[in-house]
């Protein structure tokens, strides 16, 4: 049976693919896992029934059989686990790997998600425009870090992984900004990892639901 995961209905990034079902879409089409989406709306992920999938009333959930999870990071694991193609069979290689999951979703996430907030929530407060630069700032400094580590490999251990498939999915909310342009080799990764074939087959797949027209060639 294949795993339902959940999306938003009329996603508010119109199809850019920044909503965290993306890493999800991208991690099942990287083991060739098929998959059913079911779309929510905002009222819908804040009724009991998808509470009882996901405690804070978000998407993206992930069902199979009688295994229901929430939060990306998770759902992502869970695939790589149960599946070929995201982690190593060598046991320290995988546990680097994952050490790169959580660097991207506890390190280098969270500042980039500030920049977020303090861009479209904080817009009107008096202290904004101070603390937008700082913010910033931070962002910098942990990409910096990054390049210095990535240098020039293709991708953060010697296959790509769950960990840059992650790693991606984050630096993609920078998208516009600037940043990455900084740092020619972490452009160079992201658009790596955007050229995959898997990562465009779940790209076109989150882009149909906004347009309403099947990915191309479908
Ligand atoms: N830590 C959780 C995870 O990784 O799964 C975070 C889940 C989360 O934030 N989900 C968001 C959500 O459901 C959607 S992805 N929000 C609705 C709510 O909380 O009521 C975050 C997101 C939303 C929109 C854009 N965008 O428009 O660009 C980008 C990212």
């Amino acid at each position: 049976m294949s795993p339902t995961i959940t999306a938003f209905e009329r996603s508010p990034d119109r199809g850019k693919g920044l909503a965290r079902d993306m890493r999800v879409r991208w991690a099942l089409e990287e083991v060739g896992q098929p998959y059913d989406v079911r779309l929510l709306s905002f009222s819908e992920m804040k009724e009991a029934a998808h509470r009882a999938l996901h405690p804070f009333g978000q998407i993206p959930t992930y069902e199979e059989g009688d295994l229901a999870l929430f939060e990306s990071g998770a759902i992502v694991f869970h695939i790589a686990e149960r599946r070929a193609g995201l982690l190593p069979d060598d046991a320290n290689a995988r546990a680097r790997a994952i050490s790169w999951m959580f660097a991207a979703l506890s390190t280098v996430e969270p500042p980039i998600v500030d920049r977020e907030i303090a861009r479209l929530v904080e817009r009107d407060t008096t202290w904004s425009e101070q603390r937008l630069p700082l913010v910033e700032d931070r962002i910098r400094a942990r990409l910096g870090e990054l390049s210095s580590r990535l240098g020039d490999a293709d991708w953060l251990e010697r296959e790509f992984s769950a960990g840059d498939l992650l790693m991606v999915s984050v630096l993609l909310r920078l998208g516009g900004s600037g940043l990455l342009d900084e740092c020619p080799n972490l452009s160079a990764y992201v658009a790596r990892g955007e050229g995959r074939p898997a990562y465009r087959r779940a790209f076109d797949a989150q882009l149909a639901v906004f347009t309403g027209k099947p990915p191309a060639g479908q």
